[in-house]
């Protein structure tokens, strides 16, 4: 896409502020990046997932899981995240929601990890704090290649639309899992079950936003011992 910005009158032509498609690459303070994605297709005998996820992205997503509230925080999660991300998870929904919930969250953990390549140049460390009216989430997490979810929530029913409220926790320990991922995530206060919930998935969300952003001033890998797997 081309936009005119100006017309320069002297040499008769117009100066150009030429916008490439975030799906080619990107301009990050002035040096060019290629597009963080990854596309992974996984069928088993419990789920057959195919998802699409770009890093930097707008925050376009289309997600069909099967489970409406699952659904809604997804797309959530892509848009407080400005990731895009195309999601079809078609799951022995007829069991109950655990397959589709835990496999989607291995998959996007793998995305994740995928997308991000050998991480040079990314903050690594990322939190954030939301509201979300009575609910207030913590999220903290560090892209360090070593697993471990801290999971400290109290959600007090059983569902949340069609979303088994036990399934929240599994869905970000294969998250953490598969992305290798340390992920802290902690209830500071909350009593309606859909605020909590969203909120941790917009928390989640923005602090994945800062981890994976890129530090100009990061050169290769932010690590000591320098590489982070
Ligand atoms: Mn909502």
């Amino acid at each position: 896409m081309r936009t005119p910005l100006q017309f320069d009158l002297k040499n008769k032509c117009g100066v150009y502020i030429i916008k490439l498609p975030i799906s080619n690459d990107n301009l990050k303070g002035g040096v060019r990046y290629m597009s963080r994605r990854a596309v992974i297709n996984r069928k088993t005998q419990e789920t057959d997932i195919n998802l699409e996820l770009e890093l930097d992205g707008t925050g376009a997503s289309t997600v069909d899981t099967g489970i409406g509230f699952f659904d809604h925080m997804l797309n959530n999660f892509a848009k407080h995240g400005f990731f895009n991300l195309t999601l079809s998870t078609k799951g022995d929904l007829y069991v109950d929601g655990h397959h589709t919930v835990e496999d989607t969250g291995i998959v996007l953990g793998q995305a994740i990890k995928n997308a991000l390549g050998d991480k040079q140049g990314i903050k690594r460390y990322g939190n954030f704090i939301l509201p979300m009216d009575d609910a207030l989430i913590l999220c903290a997490l560090d892209l360090s290649g070593r697993p471990y979810l801290v999971y400290d929530v109290t959600l007090t029913g059983d569902k949340v639309g069609y979303l088994d409220t036990e399934l929240v926790k599994e869905f970000f320990y294969a998250v953490s899992y598969s992305a290798g991922m340390n992920l802290h995530i902690k209830m500071l206060h909350g009593s309606n079950n859909h605020h909590i919930i969203e909120a941790i998935f917009k928390a989640f969300a923005k602090a994945l936003d800062q981890a994976v952003s890129i530090d100009e001033r990061i050169d290769g890998v932010l690590s000591t011992k320098g590489t982070v797997d």
